[in-house]
């Protein structure tokens, strides 16, 4: 069966691998499944087809035959669960790993999108400035407190799982503001995360598909 992704027809990042096809990307390459990728312009994520698979007119989706998935997250945990290779077998393993996942998306992102948010598209607003330290210790905060439970344990919980996977894609969206190099430890397991082959493959591909010539005409 053809797994089918969206992603940004050109990535503003420019293939920083920042948006978020990068980690479904990376838990294709983790379980060993190949996919096929669809641009969609800015214009075309807005218009029906494009809405028919994605309510909000974004990107990542993933088509596999009659099913249709949207949100990160949700992708991630179907690949998860439909191959081995993201989840531990034992049950309890498996609850804490699907917790990780949970809690990079809920607890860990929010923070993190809101300085991007408040840098790009609120960056000209009076408020700015003022509010800029306020969103960087409540990253800090949430980074403080994932960087004691981590210690100086390789991966979350046992073996690298998808919580891990989604946590550093989080966690790399932190890195251009310079909070996560704040915290040596998260910065060295990210780090491990960017190292493995599987990432390696999605960033390269990612970056290929970025700054691939337009075709012609
Ligand atoms: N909760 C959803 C998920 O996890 O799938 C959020 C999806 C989402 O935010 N998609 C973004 C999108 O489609 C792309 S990833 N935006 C277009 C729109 O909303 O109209 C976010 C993103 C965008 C750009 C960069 N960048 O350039 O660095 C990084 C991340």
């Amino acid at each position: 069966m053809t797994h089918t992704i969206t992603a940004f027809e050109r990535s503003p990042d420019g293939g920083m691998g920042l948006a978020r096809d990068t980690r479904v990307r990376w838990a294709f390459e983790e379980v060993g499944q190949p996919y096929e990728v669809r641009p969609v312009s800015f214009a075309a994520m807005k218009e029906p087809p494009h809405l028919a698979r994605h309510p909000f007119g974004q990107i990542p989706t993933y088509e596999e035959g009659e099913l249709v998935l949207f949100e990160s997250g949700a992708i991630i945990f179907h690949i998860a669960s439909r191959y081995p290779g993201l989840l531990p077998d034992e049950a309890n393993a498996r609850a804490r790993a699907i917790s990780w996942i949970f809690a990079a998306l809920n607890t860990v992102e929010p923070p993190i999108l809101e300085i991007v948010t408040a840098k790009f598209q609120e960056g000209g607003k009076p408020w700015t400035k003022e509010r800029l330290p306020l969103i960087a210790d409540r990253i800090r905060q949430r980074l403080g407190q994932l960087s004691a439970r981590l210690g100086e344990a390789e991966w979350l919980d046992g073996e690298f799982s998808a919580g891990d996977l989604v946590m550093i894609s989080v966690l790399l969206r932190a890195r251009p503001s310079g909070i996560l190099n704040e915290f040596p430890r998260l910065a060295a397991y990210v780090a491990r995360g960017e190292a493995r082959p599987a990432y390696k493959r999605a960033f390269a591909a990612q970056l290929a598909f970025n700054t691939a010539e337009p075709p012609a005409g």
